[in-house]
Order: structure tokens, then C-alpha cells, then sequence
């Protein structure tokens, strides 16, 4: 196992995978930016480097300085935590290069998975189902009318290089097939390192539903069942939970098996997550995410496992701690994103907390960098507490995230605690009744 891990990330996943540092009895060192100089991963940590001022290319994308931070502390693998550098290839190669772990997959598969097109292509070989399109790029205008012509209308356009919705177009008619070719290609050329684009069947009312699997280095692969993140809005996961309203034990243990049968195959190592449409009771494989997730504490609530530990524990190269058969998921969760944001309008509200009172109690975890006088700055992503609840049943959770939000205080900011008081209250999602298309709407019709 490591003596020392680097943790090149901020805020609460920092301080996630320190704590399961710690009760691995591995020594943690943060980085940070000059910004963040007062924060709790900070503090937390055994050692700590300063790589930059606070714009983030400058010091949490600064590679250099943060091979730099590994070498000095005497460092033996990196941890990227999410977004960031945690899907960049070339920064998971840098790390190997320089004689330090990367605690996720090998730069082959993230680059493998960072083009949807070659995503797509090797979990179809790998035997899952995914929506029906072009099953490449399209060179042209000619290429985008042949799709057409084959699978009708409406198509999505997607760029080869985006994913998490970033640079789709929806394309209702013939009339307006070349003009929105046109204007995805030069977003894409924009916005990617590939222009290149593909096309899909557009699914109107999909759930979008992901299975959280982890493997090991000897081949063993497990699934901790899925998540539902449908509750999205503009590509941002609002709530999660787990397991989906819309699954039975049946569909979940199919869709696993399949999973783990593709991730298998693929040869991948580490935590990952496999993203798909559902719809009509047939599931289509979009995109791979291979770092840990925002939410992945809901499948640590329902199956008692610490995948970040298991995550750190197959980068060392051991084996899982445990086979599919000790799997048991129980009850249910839901995650509430917290951002420090205006509640109806969604503007960023940095700031000093003047009080903070997480909630506590059977079932529920607050996972968090705040505490009463920390300034939020306002350079970074805005998530600043997930509050995650488990119960016994999906009502048992709903009453306990009821009380939790009420006691949860967060003052001196704004934050997306009132959304989620309103959220919880409304029978849709009461019935567990929504797609990705609802929390659009149920915003639009409230603010
Ligand atoms: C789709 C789709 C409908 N049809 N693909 C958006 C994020 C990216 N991961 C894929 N996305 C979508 N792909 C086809 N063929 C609708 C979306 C989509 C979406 C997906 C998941 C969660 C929220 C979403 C919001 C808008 C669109």
C-alpha cells in the first residue's frame, strides 16, 4: 500500500479522499492555490504545497507544479479527484512517467472513453446496446442526410470530444439538418481539441441512469447497482438517488451483469461509471465516466462500501475487498447538491460563512469543506455541501431529508438549500414521477 498520496483536487473531494487516506494509514499532501490557502483540505492534510494563484489553469490544472508538489513531498501516487485533471490522458501519463501512481484507470482507457465515438464503438462490442445513430463521425452534410434518411427524425448532434451534454444539437426537420451540422462543427472546433462530430437517434423523455462498477487489477469487476441523475439542469445534477424509482431488482441485476461483462472485457482498472438513456424499459450506453463521482456517497450509503478506499485499493494493485456475491444493497439515498447560489435566479454567491450547522443524526452525512468563517471564493465550481441521506425505504429517506434540510444552516451565502425544501415537497418527485426533461420545467414553473 502507498505511505503518501497526493491529492491534486479542492473543496469537499479533497477532503473525501483524505479521510479515506487517513483510515487507510496512508499520509495525505494538499495542494492549493493561493486562495485557498485557509482551506479545510488544507488544514487537513499531513503536508501541503502551494501551486498557483487562483485561477484554476494556474494552479489545480498546473501540471508541472503539481509533478513538481509529488516529487518534493516524496509523494508515491496522485489522487485527481473529480473534474480538473481527473479525465485528462495526457496528465494520468505525466504521473506513471514520473514514477508515481495514477489512482484511476491507465491513460489508454480514459483516452478511450474521453471520445465518445470510440466510447461508443467498443462498449457495443462489448455487448451493451447503445442509442441507434451513425456509429461514427460524419465527414459532411452528405454523411448527416444518409443518417437521417436511415433513422428519421428527431437527431441529436453531439461533438466527439463533448460529452456531459456540451455542444448537442437537436435537429426536428430536413430544412434545418445542414445549418445545425454547421453550427455544432464550429462550436465543437471552439470549444475541443477534435471538431469531429456524431449523430443519434434524439430519445425525448429518457431517465438518465448510471451503474457505479469497480475493478481490479486481477480482472474482478463489481457493480454497486445504478443512480438515478435524472434531476438535472443546464447538464448539472441537482439530486441523485439510489436506487432508481424506475428500476426493479430484475432490470438492476440484468443491466449490472452487463456492465461488468463490458468493463471486463475492456480490460479497465479502478472505479468508473457507465451513463445511460432509459426509456421504454430499454437502457442505451452513452458515455463512461472514469473518476469518481459528486455522487457517488448514494452507493456507499445503500452498500456500506468506501469506493474511494476499494478505488486506492486496486490502484496499489490488490484485489477488491469483495466479490459480487457480498454486494447488498439496502434502502435508499439521495444526495442534495448544495451550491452557493441564488435559489431561484442560480447567480454565484461567494462569500464568508458567518454560521454553519450541518445536520446530523441516524442516516445522514454531510460531506463538506465549510466551516463558520471560511470565505468561499469565487473562482471554483459552486457545489460547496452534499447533503446525503439514507433510509430504510425511499420514504423513510424523503421524511429524514426533510428534517435534515431544515436543520441544515448555512448563513452568510446564498445557497440551493430552499430549491431542494421545494423539491422534496412536490408529488412528482414524491413519486419518484420525472425525467430529464422535469426539473427544467418544475423550475421554470416555480421561480
Ligand atoms: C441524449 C439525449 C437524448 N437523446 N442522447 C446530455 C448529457 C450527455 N451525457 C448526454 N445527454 C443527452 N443525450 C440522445 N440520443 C438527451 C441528453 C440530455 C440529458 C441526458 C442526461 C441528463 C440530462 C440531460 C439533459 C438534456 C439532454
Amino acid at each position: 500500500m502507498f505511505d503518501k498520496v497526493l491529492i491534486a483536487n479542492r473543496g469537499e473531494i479533497a477532503l473525501r479522499i483524505h479521510r479515506a487516506c487517513r483510515e487507510m494509514g496512508i499520509r495525505t499532501v494538499a495542494v492549493h492555490s493561493t486562495a485557498d490557502a485557509d482551506a479545510m483540505h488544507v488544514r487537513l492534510a499531513d503536508e501541503s504545497v502551494c501551486i498557483g494563484p487562483p485561477p484554476a489553469r494556474d494552479s489545480y490544472l498546473n501540471i508541472p507544479a503539481i509533478i513538481s508538489a509529488a516529487t518534493i513531498t516524496g509523494a508515491d501516487a496522485v489522487h485527481p479527484g473529480y473534474g480538473l485533471l481527473s479525465e485528462n490522458a495526457g496528465f494520468a501519463a505525466i504521473v506513471e512517467e514520473h514514477g508515481f501512481v495514477f489512482i484511476g484507470p491507465s491513460p489508454r482507457h480514459i483516452e478511450l472513453m474521453g471520445d465518445k465515438v470510440s466510447a461508443k464503438a467498443a462498449m457495443r462490442e462489448f455487448g451493451l446496446s447503445v442509442v441507434p445513430g451513425s456509429d461514427g463521425p460524419v465527414a459532411d452534410a452528405q454523411a448527416a442526410a444518409k443518417v437521417a434518411a436511415e433513422f428519421g427524425y428527431p437527431l441529436l448532434i453531439k461533438a466527439t470530444g463533448g460529452g456531459g451534454g456540451r455542444g448537442m444539437k437537436v435537429v426536428y426537420d430536413e430544412a434545418h439538418l445542414d445549418e445545425a451540422l454547421a453550427k455544432a462543427r464550429s462550436e465543437a472546433g471552439a470549444s475541443f481539441e477534435d471538431d469531429s462530430l456524431y449523430i443519434e437517434k434524439f430519445l425525448g423523455r429518457p431517465r438518465h441512469i448510471e451503474i457505479q462498477i469497480i475493478a481490479d487489477t486481477q480482472g474482478d469487476v463489481v457493480h454497486l447497482g445504478e443512480r438515478d441523475c435524472s434531476l438535472q439542469r443546464k447538464h448539472q445534477k441537482v439530486l441523485e438517488e439510489a436506487p432508481s424509482p424506475a428500476l426493479n431488482d430484475e432490470t438492476r441485476e440484468r443491466i449490472g451483469a452487463l456492465a461488468c461483462e463490458a468493463v471486463s472485457r475492456l480490460g479497465y482498472r479502478s472505479a468508473g461509471t457507465l451513463e445511460f438513456l432509459y426509456e421504454d424499459g430499454e437502457f442505451y450506453f452513452i458515455e463512461m465516466n472514469t473518476r469518481i463521482q459528486v455522487e457517488h456517497p448514494i452507493t456507499e450509503m445503500i452498500s456500506g462500501i468506501d469506493i474511494v478506499r476499494e478505488q486506492i485499493r486496486v490502484a496499489s494493485g490488490g484485489p477488491l475487498s469483495l466479490r459480487q456475491a457480498d454486494v447488498r444493497l439496502e434502502g435508499h439515498a439521495i444526495e442534495c447538491r448544495v451550491n452557493a447560489e441564488n435559489p431561484e435566479t442560480f447567480a454565484p454567491s461567494p462569500g464568508v460563512i458567518t454560521d454553519y450547522h450541518p445536520p446530523g443524526g441516524l442516516g445522514v452525512r454531510v460531506d463538506s469543506a465549510l466551516y463558520s468563517g471560511y470565505k468561499v471564493p469565487p473562482y471554483y465550481d459552486s457545489l460547496v455541501a452534499k447533503l446525503i441521506v439514507h433510509g430504510g425505504t425511499r420514504n423513510e429517506c424523503l421524511m429524514r431529508l426533510r428534517r435534515a434540510l431544515d436543520e441544515f444552516v448555512i448563513g452568510g451565502i446564498e445557497t440551493t438549500i430552499p430549491l431542494h425544501q421545494r423539491l422534496v415537497a412536490d408529488t412528482d418527485f414524491i413519486n419518484g414521477e420525472y425525467d430529464i426533461g422535469w426539473l427544467e420545467q418544475f423550475v421554470a414553473r416555480k421561480a
